[in-house]
């Protein structure tokens, strides 16, 4: 048998290097890397040796590197991904929460933390945290419950069999989530005399099953019983590239539809059987329908609390739910009726067994209402009043076209845009799985590297982007544009609203509302400006659309700055969302807010 002798960490990067997408790519497009003792040695430098092959990226913190992944990711809708590596200890755990985020929206991205030593000769290693009970556990024992695989590579030969484990995974369109590959930092610098034939360049294929017989029976029987049905889709038409299969199934049969916070963009939004969203940052078209469906067919979603209003929306007279998902644990959740196979296999199938069934129109007069009501809260704002989020996204629909990605992750900024943006295909990203606040600005890095003939605009608030902002610089040093619209109500708008909601003061969530010595001042402008990003502090929605005419263009990222309105929610569509209020309080608001609660409880459909 030929073999070559390399170390662990130098086979690594060379059997990364060849795994290859359909389309002649590499499925590990480079990797994002933040060195320390624990990798820099090791990784580092087979990282450097390859580089002209296998890119290596430099960021400023580990989880907003792993964002920039991740964005990456869905932005190719998972057929093209990148790699994370990390020192031991807080480089490793800081990358955790980007771990659960992956986990939770299902997308592939490769962890990298370098161990502790698998001779534990010097131990305890710096950044070693030291379990007294169990000599096995180190910190990187935290990625376990996110990751999708996990393995400690702490002999080289390990390597042969974790590599294919971990692409097998991120190419596995119903298992597909983040893999943990924790790398032992002698591991890393270990010669072994590999087989050549390992690097041969391998082909990624990501497979289509077909549903079971049975199954299909059963849905086209359910399909055909329904008077009014409803399609719910989801990501998974997105990743499945079903796209115009669905538009196509809903078209022939005439069966409207409406698309979850990672669904929206799968259709255009001038369709006519596109009514919006549903649920709890639903349109009132769209909610109208989930009301009045007796079936309810979802395409590849998971089904979250906000696409059912925590199962109030999907209520009476629906009763019936058919999940065409690609993984059983999704298509039968609440007792619905399962469809597991790839959702372009699926609906070419049902539609080829439903022949010409063809359901009566839908409510086209509430979809065409929808838009009169919306256009209404587009309008910029009269005289001298701060904007609201609504006010912001009609600017930002009037200063973009079919060519840009909008995109979000937490605060007022995903429910306003997945009720009110008018989404061309293609054009929506939103990260709601999670809700990660801190993921817009690295995310927008991301979409920015997987679709650079984008106009890119990232939606963020001024908590969300205190919260992590730093790849702004990256950005500006790697020379990716995109445009930043920082909406500052001085705090976190969207939680204490929620807060008063639930009958609680306001507390804790505005700067005002926060214990403080000084009041805050924060110079959002000075801030972005000091890391190199064009700035632009903007007084009205007029001056924000010239703004961003202006920043499409740029060659560095934007960050436009405009001051919002904190009080006012849009005021647009919407369902009841589960937020428990506490039983007794001193505070008579709490006390009334507990007793809507409870009638809301009462709404619940807790399955079968
Ligand atoms: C990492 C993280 N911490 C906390 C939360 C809870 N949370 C959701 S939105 C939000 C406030 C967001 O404030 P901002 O970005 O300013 O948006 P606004 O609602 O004010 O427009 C908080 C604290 C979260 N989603 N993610
Ligand atoms: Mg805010």
């Amino acid at each position: 048998m030929s073999t070559i002798r390399l170390t662990a960490a130098q086979a690594m990067v060379k059997w990364l290097s060849v795994q290859m997408t359909e389309e002649g790519e590499r499925f590990i497009e480079g990797i994002w890397a933040i060195f320390g003792h624990g990798n820099v040695a090791g990784i580092g430098e087979a990282l450097y040796h390859a580089k002209e092959t296998f890119p290596t990226w430099r960021g400023h913190n580990e989880q907003t590197m792993a964002h920039a992944a991740i964005a990456y990711a869905k932005t190719h809708k998972r057929r093209r991904a990148m790699a994370v590596t990390s020192s031991i200890g807080p480089g490793a755990t800081n990358m955790v929460t980007a771990a659960a985020l992956a986990h939770v929206n299902r997308l592939p991205v490769l962890f990298i933390p370098g161990d502790v030593f698998a001779n534990r000769a010097p131990d305890p290693v710096l950044q070693q945290i030291e379990d007294f009970d169990d000599g096995t556990v180190s910190a990187n024992d935290c990625f376990r419950p996110v990751s999708r695989y996990f393995d400690r590579i702490s002999r080289p030969e390990h390597i042969l069999t974790a590599l294919p484990r971990a692409l097998r995974v991120m190419t596995d369109p119903a298992n597909c989530g983040p893999v943990t590959l924790a790398f032992c930092q002698d591991t890393q610098a270990e010669a072994y005399d590999y087989p050549t034939d390992f690097f041969e360049p391998k082909v990624w294929y990501i497979r289509r099953p077909e549903p079971d017989q049975r199954e299909l029976e059963a849905a086209v029987a359910a399909i055909k019983a329904a008077k009014k049905p409803l399609i719910v889709a989801g990501g998974g038409v997105i990743y499945a590239q079903a796209e115009a299969d669905l538009l196509a199934f809903a078209n022939k049969h005439n069966i409207p539809f409406v698309e979850t916070q990672a669904g929206k963009g799968a259709i255009d939004w001038e369709n006519d059987l596109h009514f919006g969203a549903p649920g709890v940052t639903g349109t009132a078209c769209g909610n109208k329908l989930a009301a009045e469906a007796d079936l309810v067919i979802g395409v590849g979603t998971r089904f979250q609390d906000f696409t059912t209003g925590s199962w109030t929306v999907f209520s009476a007279p629906c009763r019936k739910i058919l999940s065409i998902n690609i993984h059983g644990y999704d298509g039968q959740k609440r007792g619905a009726q399962p469809l597991i196979a790839d959702a372009k296999v699926a609906l070419a199938k049902l539609t080829a067994a439903l022949g010409n069934t063809r359901f009566a129109d839908p409510d086209f007069a509430a979809r065409k209402e929808w838009f009169v009501t919306t256009d209404a809260l587009f309008a910029a704002p009269e005289g001298n009043a701060l904007p609201t989020d609504a006010q912001i996204i009609g600017a930002v629909t009037r200063a973009t076209g079919k060519d840009s990605i909008v995109m979000s992750a937490a605060g007022t900024m995903p429910g306003a845009l997945h009720v009110l943006w008018r989404a061309a295909a293609g054009g929506y990203h939103m990260e709601y799985g999670f809700s990660c606040m801190g993921y817009e600005v690295a995310g927008a890095m991301g979409i920015k590297m997987a679709a650079p003939e984008k106009h890119v605009v990232c939606m963020v608030g001024d908590g969300s982007y205190m919260m992590a902002n730093s790849e702004l610089a990256t950005a500006v040093m790697m020379g990716i544009p995109f445009t930043v619209v920082l909406t500052d109500n001085r705090g976190y708008g969207c939680i204490n609203r929620l807060q008063q909601g639930c009958g609680g003061a306001p507390f804790n969530n505005l700067l005002d509302d926060s214990y403080h010595v000084n009041p805050a001042h924060i110079d959002f402008v000075a801030h972005a400006g000091s890391m190199g990003a064009i700035t632009r502090k903007v007084g009205s929605v007029a001056e924000l659309e010239a703004a961003m005419a202006e920043a499409k263009g740029a060659s560095l990222p934007t960050v436009i700055l405009i001051e919002t309105d904190p009080a006012p929610g849009t005021g647009a569509g919407g369902s009841w969302w589960d937020v428990a209020v506490p039983e007794v309080s001193e505070r008579p608001q709490v006390n009334a807010a507990r007793e809507k609660y409870e009638q809301n409880i009462a709404r619940q459909w807790l399955g079968n």
